[in-house]
């Protein structure tokens, strides 16, 4: 099979998956608000429901955020052939600007579906500005810790994951080392159709670690096996050399369940920015060189406008 042919047969089996789980088309769904757009990332985030479709919850909101993906090396000689239609929009000279149709294969957009969301995926997904917080380790567990135990996203897909009941087909790479193991897989970000987006995540097997502020010493042996395997493993499977990638932890994260980002230095990924984003090798150097480095450390981290952790924040008069 050629490459295209198994990209081809790739996604006739991912779209008999959706189809199984009741959505194949957006047939009877209706868009109630624009959360956001973005032109330079050529996505836009939505919210809407699904009117007619009976096998689904009609009075719940969804989340819809669809993506114009890049173009691939490998995929465009078949969009450059009498796969694509052109429509003249004007000629002068030598120059000649045209609206191309590609066939369905080629022509995807990343869509991604969020549903039932809760106010808070809404939350995450709409247009706010955004603040700047400066949280000591006092604050860290004064404030933040009491709030992230009362309200959460759900961790519920990571332990799909670790337990094979989701995306188990899609695992890179697994070390299933119970304290110092983890599972190596595609970020729901990257649609694998090209290596220059590479974005993997590593998501730890132990369940006690919420995020960097409770990393210490002890976890020494598991931030450099991560950092070891999961290079080894992009090396070997995606032929890219760890000195195009880029290894980091979120704070504050989306999902209190510790986990790693990897990405190809070429991917302008969202969330590397400062102040959101902590190179792993800069982690485990600061940790070796005081043990309890991040329960020392005041780190100043990024919030929407809306954000509850913004609010406890505002409360306690710290902004
Ligand atoms: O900000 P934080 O470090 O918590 O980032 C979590 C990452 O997990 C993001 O990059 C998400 O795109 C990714 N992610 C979120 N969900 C719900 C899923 C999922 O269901 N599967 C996979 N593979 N990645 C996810």
């Amino acid at each position: 099979m050629s490459s295209d042919q198994e990209k081809i047969a790739k996604k006739r089996k991912l779209d008999e998956e959706t189809e199984q789980k009741g959505l194949k088309s957006f047939d009877g769904f209706t868009v109630t608000k624009v959360l956001n757009e973005n032109a330079s990332s050529k996505s836009i985030f939505l919210m809407g429901k699904f009117s007619k479709d009976e096998t689904v919850n009609k009075d719940k909101d969804a989340v819809v955020i669809l993506e114009k993906t890049p173009f691939s090396e490998e995929t465009v000689g078949s969009l450059l052939s009498s796969k694509m239609e052109l429509s003249l929009q004007m000629q002068n000279d030598i120059y000649g600007m045209f609206d191309g149709y590609p066939d369905k294969e080629l022509n995807g957009v990343k869509t991604t579906v969020i549903y039932p969301a809760t106010e808070r995926h809404i939350l995450k997904y709409t247009a706010q500005n955004i603040n700047l917080i400066s949280e000591t380790y006092d604050d860290y567990v004064n404030i933040t810790l009491p709030y992230l135990k009362s309200r959460q996203f759900s961790v519920q897909w990571v332990y799909n994951i670790l337990d094979k009941s989701a995306e188990a087909e899609r695992i890179v790479f697994e070390d299933e080392d119970k304290e110092k193991g983890f599972v190596l897989l595609p970020d729901m970000k990257w649609d694998q159709k090209q290596v220059e987006n590479l974005y993997l995540i590593a998501i730890c097997h132990r369940r006690d670690l919420m995020s960097l502020r409770d990393l210490n010493d002890d976890h020494l042996p598991l931030l450099k096996n991560i950092q070891q395997k999961c290079i080894k493993a992009v090396e070997e499977k995606f032929s890219v050399p760890p000195r195009q990638l880029r290894l980091y932890v979120h704070y504050q994260p989306s999902y209190y369940h510790f986990h790693v980002h990897i990405t190809h230095l070429k991917f302008d990924a969202p969330g590397t920015q400062v102040a959101k984003a902590y190179l792993l090798s800069d982690v485990i150097e600061n940790i070796e060189m005081v043990g309890n480095y991040y329960q020392k450390k005041t780190i100043t981290f990024t919030q929407r406008e809306n954000d509850g952790l913004l609010l406890k924040f505002r409360e306690a008069g710290k902004l």
